[in-house]
């Protein structure tokens, strides 16, 4: 069933043009599959759980567009929707009634989600939510964890997860110490280590940020308690929480990891999901909070495709196919298949692996595990992960191309495509 010959003499011609036309031949670093050897495959289209590369091979696909696939690519409701819209323009940079329908929709599913204002991605929503955080508590100094990524701002690149540690960067250069002293970092699942920044940093820390579920050093749980411990310190030094729902929002559960776990953080941030795979980000929370945001407020933040029209569609579309009853244990079921089916594979082709699964969102390290946190992460064989997505791309499957990125799947997926899978896991693991 599998094919372990595919042909890629097109993508390689056109990503050896690319070198001389963009850095590294890509527009963002982890596609160039460097931590993973051998060049990325050069994608032609894409539809449901399926992509296609410029030499005609199919791959089931689970990046999903690192996550916006969600109701599966090119979803035909969702581009007839698209076609609808499109035909009214491209982009107004005024006020349109698709923003108030996107906008309540956020509303009624995020628990802490009282107002909410768009931007274009989860760079600039992470951007501008810190910048709220420290307007409104009248702080400079926040506390992000190791590993988690918020984006390439400035402040936030600080032992950062995502192509940074794939790439294993040393924290960016161009980033001024100035930025960055204000930036504390604790390991994932520490309360304590948050605990000594509260005290050490007493009334100076405007608030914690993190991802309640870390995709962006490989897949990490939040352990028992974490949530609703940070939940308590932050009220306890008057400090805001904010969560980074930029990959878990609508992903795994419609209210996002806060209505999964029953922590409502006092601020929010999103992007992907609701834009239905075209360039959105948000921040919302507390009507209070806010309020601050421009012009009801001092703090500045503006964008000109902010609200664009064909984003609210795509989100829109999204949003409401996500409502349709049974499509989260769906993801949940399919999504298990595959994140258990994986570790079993590992165990009996005797190779040392631990993961898991939330809903749509799924990982896998080589390393016996657990993994809590980034330092945990890290342990794993990389080497390894590195010749088992080059056999899995041989075999028609696409992962991420990095063992520090969370996987995804999407209502497309099928069982037989997990089975198939499976399959090909089997196969790769026995020659690794
Ligand atoms: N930083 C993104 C994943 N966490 C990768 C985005 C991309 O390469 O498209």
């Amino acid at each position: 069933m599998v094919n372990t010959t595919i042909k890629t003499t097109k993508s390689q011609e056109i990503f050896s043009a690319a070198q001389s036309l963009m850095p590294g031949g890509v527009n963002s670093p982890v596609r160039a599959f460097k931590s993973v050897g051998g060049q990325p495959i050069v994608f032609d289209r894409v539809k449901g759980a399926y992509v296609w590369d410029v030499d005609d091979n199919q791959y089931i696909d689970y990046v999903g567009t690192w996550g916006p696939a969600i109701c599966g690519h090119a979803n035909p409701e969702v581009i007839a929707a698209l076609h609808s819209a499109l035909e009214k323009g491209t982009s107004f940079g005024a006020p349109c009634a698709l923003e108030n329908v996107l906008a309540e929709m956020v509303i009624d599913a995020v628990p802490s989600i009282e107002m909410v204002r768009f931007v274009n991605s989860g760079t600039e929503a992470c951007m501008a939510v810190l910048r709220l955080m420290r307007a409104f508590t009248k702080r400079d100094k926040i506390i992000k964890f190791e590993g988690c990524y918020h984006g390439h701002a400035d402040m936030f690149l600080v032992k950062a997860g995502s192509g940074v540690a794939t790439l294993g960067l040393p924290d960016s250069p161009g980033v001024p110490s100035s930025v960055t002293k204000n930036t504390l970092t604790a390991p994932f699942n520490d309360l304590e280590a948050v605990k000594v920044l509260f005290e050490e940093n007493r009334d100076q820390i405007a608030g914690v940020i993190l991802e309640p579920v870390v995709g962006n050093a490989g897949f990490v749980s939040p352990d028992a308690g974490f949530l609703e411990g940070l939940r308590e310190i932050t009220h306890e030094h008057g400090a805001l929480l904010v969560f980074d729902e930029v990959m878990t929002g609508f992903r795994i559960s419609y209210g996002g990891a806060q209505e999964k776990f029953g922590v409502t953080p006092d601020l929010t941030t999103l992007g992907k999901i609701i834009g239905g795979g075209l360039p959105v980000g948000a921040y919302g929370g507390r009507r209070d909070i806010m309020s601050m945001v421009a012009p009801a407020g001092p703090m500045y933040q503006a964008g000109t495709l902010s609200g664009n029209p064909l984003a609210m569609t795509a989100g829109i579309k999204t949003l409401e196919l996500l409502q349709k009853p049974g499509t989260y244990d769906y993801l949940e079921q399919v999504t298990k298949k595959l994140a258990d089916g994986l570790i079993e594979v590992a165990r009996e082709t005797g190779h040392a692996a631990c993961g898991g699964n939330i809903s749509g969102m799924f990982g896998m390290f080589f390393t016996k595990g657990p993994v809590h946190n980034y330092e945990d992460a890290k342990a794993s064989d990389t080497a390894k992960f590195g010749r088992f997505h080059r056999g899995m791309l041989e075999h028609g499957i696409y992962l991420a191309p990095s063992q520090f990125e969370a996987g995804f799947t999407s209502i497309a997926h099928t069982e037989e495509d997990i089975e198939r899978t499976l399959q090909a896991a089997r196969e790769v693991m026995s020659s690794l």
